[in-house]
């Protein structure tokens, strides 16, 4: 299988300073598993409410825009990809730390 390649930046900068990652979660749903996930692999990444009952993020923003689907989790890259399946979240979490 070939190896993952953190876009856009090198490993090292991706897992310690790339902070314009943003993390669609809500409590209490599934997103908390690529939470952990995304924890426990050392990436730095800003968590971004968007609960599945609103989908009104804290600044008003209609979540159905960033997400057309509504569902969290989902992750932005900072170079504005956006992965929108919790397994494929995880699997990226993982090989980025390497596991
Ligand atoms: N295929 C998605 C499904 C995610 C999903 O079902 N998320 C639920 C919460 S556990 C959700 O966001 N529901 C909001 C809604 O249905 O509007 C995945 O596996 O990540």
């Amino acid at each position: 299988m070939p190896a993952t390649v953190c876009h856009p930046s090198t490993l090292h900068s991706l897992l310690k300073t790339d902070t314009l990652m943003k993390l669609y979660y809500s409590p209490g749903a599934c997103s908390l598993s690529v939470h952990i996930t995304l924890h426990e692999a050392g990436m730095s990444f800003t968590p971004i409410a968007a609960p599945t009952k609103t989908h009104k993020l804290p600044d008003g923003t209609d979540y159905y825009s960033i997400n057309p689907l509504g569902y969290v989790p989902l992750l932005e890259l900072s170079d504005g990809t956006r992965l929108t399946e919790g397994p494929a979240i995880v699997q990226y979490g993982r090989r980025c730390r390497g596991g």
